[in-house]
């Protein structure tokens, strides 16, 4: 038995091939139907297309990610039964061809933020990085968000103050630029690539928000989950949210699904296994009071889905994206706990004993360097990291099958 390796693909305008993934040791396929609109259904034969294709490398597509949930969705606006139709008949679709595991989020408007894309490491590598000062800053005084005094200390504004002096024209853009559309739209994101008024755009996104605390939108995401989890379980589709990144409150945006007490808020709302996590070591290890290998074996059940990576903390909150086996993440007794599970599931007859997993990012590195790809998602920075968490698992089992 081994743990489904595998890694994302963007599809066909990703600027690594399949051709490419297939020499990388990854057996499985990570991927969505990027060129389908956010809300519509995701028909049979397009399904089909994406998976033979995948299949003709001598890859499987194992999991879905994402299947977008529209904003309308998470802000309960009336259109939303109309669209919760459609992504019940694409789980329906997916499920009927075979793909089973659905990741998806609920964080409202932006997926994930970071302040640089590249930043540099002692051996000339680049990782992803977030300032809090930084993105304070963007927030106060770059997009100028109306109520963002509010969600800040006299010191943090200071600090924010500061460093907004230090940055040049060119600074601001490409910060703005990066946090709005770079890491956004090629996860089909609120804002787009060709969108003229990107900053302006956004601001109506977040106004949007207004009135929708943590409470209103845990009702939205309840009701979500309880309209689509009897669909998933009626075609064996296993979905799987992923956690907030980073795990805590930003832009006066609602967060939740950043540490247990959210996990433990799901399974209530919604107690079917079907109702799942995808457990993203990344993103929940950017918060020090989350504590991994302990929220593992708490909701070991439902993890359907892993993104491996370790989380640089600084002592000022700051983190950046660490090489994947970094200490700062107990990844080792993380995979034992993985590999324990996977092996109760198929003592108990479960199906899904696969448990998929993929490194998640990868450093910029080497060849990198001269290939285009998507921010995080670099070849031989995530065949790097793919290598090691596999040579970790071979390890781990014949540690515990020794002893
Ligand atoms: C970023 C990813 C996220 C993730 C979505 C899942 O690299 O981890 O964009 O795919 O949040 O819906």
């Amino acid at each position: 038995m081994e743990l489904k390796k595998a890694l994302r693909w963007f599809g066909k305008n990703d600027p690594i091939s399949l051709a490419q993934i297939a020499q990388t040791g990854a057996k499985g396929i990570v991927t969505a139907l990027h060129h389908i609109p956010n809300g519509e259904v995701w028909a049979v034969d397009e399904i089909l297309k994406t998976k033979t294709n995948i299949e003709s490398y001598g890859l499987t597509w194992d999991v879905v990610e994402s299947l977008p949930v529209s904003e309308d969705i998470k802000k309960g606006n009336p259109t939303r039964d109309a669209i919760i139709k459609n992504y019940k008949e694409s789980v329906k679709n997916l499920g009927e061809c075979g793909i089973t595991t659905i990741c998806y989020n609920f964080m409202p408007v932006l997926d994930w933020a970071r302040t640089s894309l590249s930043y540099t490491l002692p051996n000339g590598t680049e990782a992803m990085y977030y300032q809090s000062d930084l993105f304070a800053a963007f927030d106060i005084y770059i997009l100028n968000r109306p109520q963002a005094l509010n969600d800040y200390t006299e010191v943090q504004i200071t600090a924010a103050e500061a460093i907004y002096k230090t940055l040049s024209k060119k600074d601001i853009q490409d910060i703005a630029y990066n946090i709005i559309v770079v890491t956004q739209s090629f996860i089909d994101g609120a804002v787009g690539e060709d969108e003229k008024e990107p900053v302006k755009l956004f601001l109506e996104l977040l106004a949007e928000y207004d009135g929708i605390d943590k409470a209103k939108l845990r009702e939205n995401f309840a009701y979500f989950l309880n309209e689509v989890i009897p669909t998933a379980e009626k075609h064996g589709v296993n979905l799987a949210v992923h956690p907030d990144d980073p795990p805590f409150p930003l832009l006066g945006l609602p967060r939740i699904m950043s540490a247990p007490e959210d996990f433990e808020w799901l399974t209530k709302a919604c107690p079917s296994l079907n109702n799942g996590i995808t457990f993203c070591t990344g993103s929940l290890g950017a918060r020090k009071d989350n504590n991994l290998p302990n929220i593992f074996e708490k909701f070991a059940d439902r993890i359907h889905f892993l993104h491996l990576r370790s989380t640089k903390i600084l002592d000022n909150g700051d983190f950046y994206e660490a090489e994947h086996l970094d200490e700062s993440v107990n990844l080792a007794s993380v995979m034992k706990k993985i590999i324990k599970e996977q092996i109760r599931r198929k003592a108990c007859g479960r199906l899904d004993y696969n448990m998929p997993i993929r490194p998640d990012h990868g450093h910029k590195m080497l060849d990198d360097f001269n290939r285009k790809s998507n921010p995080g998602y670099p070849l031989i920075g995530r065949l790097k990291g793919l290598a090691e968490l596999s040579g970790l698992e071979v390890g781990m089992r014949y540690i515990m099958q020794n002893n």
